[in-house]
């Protein structure tokens, strides 16, 4: 192959593994203080799923969870979760929520959930200022039922791939 065709290929390449990447941002509570941050976010699919992939990363490290269940319990900027969650999604209402904690330092969670419908229809969950976001936890703050109504908006850190992480769900 010669070297201006690969340019052009890589090109491409990086276009469509960024072109999911836009939405997505580090995101906290309030004003951006505090060691720990509640946040979720429900979302609604529409058709049986194909496949679905998670990638999720917090800064120091969070606890993941998808309709209630546990996904993982340190997502961090060194570990950063990606789990295929085909199985775990259902028709009609989900959440995907996360406890992010913060030793020092910059603080942030971002998240980018991918999902294929069996139609073909690509749908993108992704970590903005429509997520719901608290200092401190409730009772089934993370299942399904929980009510959020009383949840502030979340507040946006960063965009992805911005410093000090760069694009971490990428990696
Ligand atoms: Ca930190």
């Amino acid at each position: 192959m010669n070297s201006a065709l690969k340019t052009i290929l890589l090109g491409v390449g990086i276009l469509l593994i960024n072109a999911p990447t836009q939405a997505q941002t580090w995101i906290w509570h309030g004003d951006g203080d505090g060691s720990r941050s509640f946040v979720r976010k429900q979302f609604h699919v529409s058709n049986r799923v194909r496949s679905a992939e998670l990638r999720v990363c917090a800064d120091d490290s969070a606890k993941v969870y998808l309709n209630g269940k546990a996904l993982s319990e340190s997502a961090g900027t060194s570990k950063p979760l990606k789990a295929d969650v085909t199985s775990r999604l259902r028709l009609g209402r989900n959440v995907l929520a996360a406890e992010a904690t913060n030793a020092d330092g910059p603080r942030g969670v971002v998240a980018l959930l991918i999902v294929t419908l069996v139609s073909g229809k690509r749908q993108i969950v992704a970590t903005d200022i429509t997520w719901k976001a608290a200092p401190h936890n409730s009772v089934g703050w993370f299942e399904l039922e929980f009510d959020d109504s009383k949840w502030k908006s979340a507040t946006m850190i960063a965009p992805h791939g911005a410093k000090p992480w760069g694009a971490v769900l990428l990696k």
